[in-house]
């Protein structure tokens, strides 16, 4: 330092100074002017309003950090089934309730306590019959939760903090460890300058504490948004688990049929079934449902009208539901199943097939106004399928078949305008729809008028193909439950039949071991 000191020339550093010399006297010229001017207050006055102004921006500014903050957090996940709502509530309710206080950051343990609150809350909720669900709680299971949810954790903090991605969470408490040592350094520099430059060191004291007061804040905001982050995404996990959706393997449930679908694709029928089909992902299960000659085996032959030939039909009676793979635009793989008519199935066997739907077409006859048998067939299989808090009810639509049959019965000059009937025809056809929705008790928009009849198809590869589009999402939800239950039993079958072989093995060699004792028994060994 002191050399560099003797190195410049000292003459050359006078040369800006004598440049910046008019421009800094100019502050006590302007004071005097202001005080001979008799605007000495109006100044002051001034420089109050602007520090005040200063003073709003910035803690209008920090309310809007706080706010961007506070609004990214963890939400419950939309493809949970409906028994995770209870647990989120629970979790949700934790979270409100952490006090930074009670953890502080440099107590890393005490993060361990809090993921076990949480844990605790949602196994209480899923097995409330256990004393201590927690030990409920498998050891892969329990290691993937914290992993997980601290991996999330660290993804959400390096996209919302601003250089976070070079801070760790230990690295933060360990910051907050050196602060009252910082804070002490800091005090003694303060006094030092006050010593010093009284002026100076008053704005900077001022500046300092606006800027300090600021950080506390944020600081303190920045620690309970943590704190409720790391509960969120605990409790989303324990969710997860306990709801049966968090499986051991990191592969998506969805890229590979089920077991039940890859022998469905095997006899389905439909045009070029190639080998790939069971390579592909988990088809997307459609059951077509309805009473007898209420038109479901036309109507899945109209859906498959442009990809099949004309001449290609249908198998005549249907045994059991009949799978077919349909294959269009919009839609990756699917099955689409035909049915007997739902009279003559039995309400156990109506339940099993639901259960292994994503999406139901009900299919009803328009000029059969009977509809009793219908409606209980319907309101037996939605209770069914509402009880089941694990899953989520597939998406239904009613095909509301041989429309060409209402009065005048003779007369068929499609299109028809049904959201302005002006012919009886049209008029009647809109009439059957909300007689249908009201005798079955779906909403109107979910009743889709159709023809089926041979050579007078209408309305299916436009307004069905649509309507059914719409419910793909929520279909797809369904699906993907289905298959996460499928991989669950799947996976804990595969970890039984590995214990059960290693435990084989062992009893296999339990005898040999006995007779031959130990030496013998490490001998055994490969
Ligand atoms: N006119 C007319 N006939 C239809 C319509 N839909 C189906 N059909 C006829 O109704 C009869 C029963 O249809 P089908 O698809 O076998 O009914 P499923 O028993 O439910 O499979 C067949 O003769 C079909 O041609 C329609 O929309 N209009
Ligand atoms: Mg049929």
């Amino acid at each position: 330092m002191k050399a560099l000191w003797r190195r410049l020339d000292r003459w050359w550093l006078l040369i800006p100074l004598l440049w910046l010399l008019p421009f800094a006297a100019l502050l006590p010229i302007g004071l005097l002017w202001l005080r001979e001017a008799g605007l000495l207050l109006v100044w002051v006055g001034l420089v109050s309003f602007f520090g005040a102004a200063g003073y709003g921006l910035h803690l209008w500014l920090a309310r809007g950090q706080r706010r961007e903050l506070f609004g990214e957090q963890t939400r419950p996940n939309p493809d949970w089934p409906p028994a995770a709502d209870g647990a989120w509530a629970l979790v949700e309710a934790l979270a409100e309730r952490v006090d930074p206080e009670d953890w502080p950051l440099e107590e890393g343990m005490k993060f361990g306590l809090l993921a076990q609150q949480t844990l605790e809350e949602v196994a209480g909720y899923f097995h409330p019959e256990v004393d201590q669900p927690l030990l409920e709680l498998t050891l892969p299971h329990g290691l993937l939760i914290i992993e997980r949810a601290s991996r999330d954790l660290r993804e959400s903090i390096t996209e919302h903090i601003p250089f976070s991605h070079r801070l760790s969470v230990g690295a933060v408490a360990r910051a907050y460890r050196w602060k009252p040592f910082a804070e002490r350094l800091l005090g003694l520099y303060r006094v030092g300058q006050w010593v010093v430059n009284p002026t100076h060191a008053l704005l900077s004291e001022a500046w300092q504490h606006l800027r300090g007061h600021g950080y506390a804040m944020a600081r303190e905001d920045l620690h309970r948004w943590l704190l409720r982050e790391f509960v969120r995404k605990v409790g989303t996990y324990a969710i997860e688990l306990y709801s049966g959706r968090l499986l051991l393997s990191d592969t998506d449930p969805v890229s590979r049929p089920t077991v039940r679908s890859a022998q469905d694709l095997k006899v389905a029928v439909g045009v070029g079934v190639s080998e790939e089909a069971t390579q592909g992902p988990e088809p997307l299960r459609i059951l077509v449902l309805g009473r007898s000659n209420s038109g479901k085996s036309s109507l899945i032959n109209a859906l498959f009208g442009q990809l099949r030939a004309a001449t290609d039909l249908l198998p005549a009676t249907t045994g059991a539901a009949t799978p077919y793979r349909l294959e269009r635009e919009g839609l990756e793989v699917a099955l689409i199943f035909d049915t007997p008519g739902a009279e003559q199935v039995k309400r156990e066997g109506l339940r099993t097939l639901a259960e292994e739907a994503d999406m139901i077409l009900w299919a009803s006859a328009a000029h059969r106004a009977d509809r009793r048998s219908e409606r209980e067939a319907l309101d037996a299989l939605r209770a069914e399928l509402a009880a089941r808090s694990d899953r989520r009810p597939p998406p239904l639509l009613v095909v509301l078949t041989h429309i060409d049959r209402l009065r005048p019965p003779r007369e068929w000059r499609p299109p028809y305008d049904l959201s302005h009937p002006a012919d009886p025809k049209s008029k009647n056809i809109a009439a059957a729809v909300a007689a249908v929705a009201g005798d079955l008790e779906v909403p109107i928009a979910k009743v889709i008028p159709v023809c089926l009849a041979e050579g007078r198809v209408y309305n299916v590869d436009d307004t069905l193909w649509v309507a059914m589009l719409e419910q793909m999402d929520q279909a797809q939800r369904v699906r993907l439950l289905r298959c996460q239950d499928a991989r669950r039993r799947e996976e804990n079958w595969a970890l039984l039949g590995r214990q059960l072989a290693t435990a084989g093995r062992l009893l296999l060699a339990l005898p040999r071991r006995m007779a031959g004792g130990p030496e013998k028994a490490r001998e055994d060994r490969p």
